[in-house]
């Protein structure tokens, strides 16, 4: 037998494989994702937001290869809204993807491509199937770090004009104490 290549812890999610990547989003460059664009102007523009580690098996935009990662959000907020990933549809837009919540509590808010927007939650083996031409966006609404693994296609791509102003329609905010999801457009 072959010894094994990659590994995942299941309880959080963390990976060991050679050739690991990793990225990380800091504040300053979430310029114009959150709402309150003065509270995101007060804060430290060096504060991570997120974290991602992801395997390439095969080439970027190999046709039919699959991509493997982790993504850890931070707790925290910019004025009421919960941090969040900047989100995106995908290049090739027919391309689905998985995700899977390990650790912590989130929303995953998502547009289709006649406008409607949603959330699942995600909390804890959580499995998400998000659709090709659905955009994706991931916001931790606990008090600890939210992670959760993601398996995409190699040539899906990433497209995130979507991600500013009020692109998805819709925004997951702190009220009393409590995550609400809300339309834009409509009064509170
Ligand atoms: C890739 C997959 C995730 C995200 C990651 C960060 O298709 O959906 O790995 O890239 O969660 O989010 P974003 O919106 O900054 O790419
Ligand atoms: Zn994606």
């Amino acid at each position: 037998m072959n010894p094994v290549f990659a590994f995942v812890n299941w309880a959080d999610g963390a990976m060991q494989v050679p050739g690991l990547r990793s990225s990380e989003k800091k504040l300053g460059q979430l310029k114009g994702i959150f709402r309150d664009q003065e509270a995101w102007r007060k804060l430290d523009p060096e504060t991570i937001v997120y974290r991602v580690w992801w395997w390439e098996p095969v080439a970027s935009g190999t046709e039919g290869g699959l991509f493997w990662g982790t993504t850890e959000i931070q707790p925290g907020r910019v004025g009421n809204e919960y941090y969040m990933t900047h989100g995106h549809r995908h290049l090739i837009r027919n391309r689905a993807e998985f995700y899977g919540t390990t650790v912590g509590t989130g929303k995953l808010v998502l547009r289709d491509e006649n406008g409607n927007t949603w959330a699942e939650e995600m909390t804890p083996g959580s499995l998400h199937y998000i659709a090709g031409n659905v955009a994706h966006r991931v916001v931790n609404i606990g008090s600890m770090p939210l992670r959760f693994v993601a398996c995409w296609p190699s040539d899906a791509g990433h497209d995130y004009e979507i991600a500013g102003g009020q692109g998805f329609g819709a925004q997951v905010i702190e009220e009393h104490g409590n995550p609400v999801f809300k339309a834009l457009g409509t009064t509170a």
